[in-house]
């Protein structure tokens, strides 16, 4: 250990990029698991910061005695237990911004791949059944004349709004807040939103408040016309109300990157012909995973060394690390 440095707990896996960084500018641990259970209280209390990309609750930031910042891979932070860390004193950061762009980008691909099935003509192509069959089939649905609801209009969701509108759609939202910098219709529920549009994509963070919001209800309101794009957290979707909308064809398609017990996809979705399906991909090219692994040990370095982390999260923006 060097007495200069600062000591990072890395607990499970994370970036590369981040995992490179912390070891080259700290102390790092590393260890398998965010298990208090596998350090010992020695090495506990010398544990000043946490990068991670998993669950982080009360009782594990309760064993770091020193714990000064959390700093979490992902502006979604729904793994964290920021209040808690908040009356601890104890900083959270996530990875706003630098990603919008690129999850954006992935909504739209998405969308598309799903109401024009791209994915399944290209397996159709490679198949050889092209050459053997003629031409793929006209898809049942298209983009065109759809109206575009969006659960959840902040960083990302305005990013695919602003796409969307260029693509000639249509664009509603709800929130919980009615936004005054944009003039698209505002529901102040989820259900008004589903009735007014046909094309429903879902943004907002996972936890409680948003816990399996779009449920039966939700889907027989989009109707049987209806397309599903979920890209924020999978606990905001009651997965078994969606494959019994799909299968029964209550809603037409869906097209989802999270998933309520990632990685595991239920054989029932993954059966279904309507749903196209990617691996939690949206952030997923390097130039933006090394935006987001920076923006990560950046807020470390900068709260360890007695400045203001770059991107705190609401909960603890109040905090001030001159007054450790
Ligand atoms: P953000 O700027 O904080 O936007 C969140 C939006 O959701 C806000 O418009 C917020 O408005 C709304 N919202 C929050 N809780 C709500 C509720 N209970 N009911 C209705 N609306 C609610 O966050 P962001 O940067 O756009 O990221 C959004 C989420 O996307 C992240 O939290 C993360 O889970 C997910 N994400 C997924 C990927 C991926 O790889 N698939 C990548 C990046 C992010 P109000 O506060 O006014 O309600
Ligand atoms: C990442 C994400 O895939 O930023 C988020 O909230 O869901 C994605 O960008 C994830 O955080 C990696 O752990």
């Amino acid at each position: 250990m060097n007495a200069n440095k600062a000591t990072i707990l890395i607990p499970g896996r994370i970036n590369q990029r981040v995992r490179e960084r912390v070891e080259a500018e700290f102390d790092a641990i590393v260890i398998g698991s965010a298990d208090a259970a596998l350090l010992d209280a020695e090495t506990r209390a010398q544990v000043s910061g946490i990068a991670s990309a998993t669950t982080i609750d009360a009782g594990f930031i309760d064993a770091f005695p020193n714990l000064a910042i959390i700093a979490n891979f992902g502006v979604g932070y729904d793994v964290v237990d920021a209040r808690h860390a908040a009356t601890r004193g104890v900083m959270v950061t996530n990875t706003p911004d630098v990603l919008s762009d690129e999850v954006a980008d992935t909504a739209v691909g998405l969308l598309l791949n799903t109401v024009r099935e791209f994915p399944k003509a290209e397996t159709y192509l490679r198949a050889g059944r092209w050459v053997a069959e003629g031409a793929y089939p006209l898809t049942s649905l298209t983009l065109r004349g759809r109206t575009v609801g969006i659960f959840g209009l902040g960083r990302i969701g305005l990013a695919i709004a602003r796409r969307l509108e260029a693509f000639g759609l249509p664009i509603h939202y709800h929130t919980r807040t009615k936004r005054d910098d944009v003039d698209y219709p505002w529901h102040d529920g989820l259900a008004g939103l589903a009735k007014a549009v046909d094309t429903l994509i879902v943004v907002v963070p996972g936890g409680a408040a948003t816990e399996k919001a779009v449920n039966a209800g939700i889907l027989d309101a989009l109707g049987p016309q209806g397309v599903l794009i979920s890209i924020g957290r999978g606990s905001t979707i009651d997965e078994d109300a969606l494959i019994a909308a799909l299968a029964e064809r209550r809603i037409a398609a869906a097209g989802l990157d999270v998933f309520a017990d990632e990685p595991n996809v239920p054989q029932a979705l993954m059966d279904l012909p309507n749903a196209c399906l990617l691996p939690h991909v949206a952030s997923a090219s390097v130039s933006t995973r090394n935006a987001m692994a920076d923006l990560v040990v950046d807020n470390l370095a900068a709260w360890l060394d007695g400045r203001p982390a770059i991107t705190p999260v609401p909960e603890c923006a109040g905090l001030d690390r001159s007054k450790d």
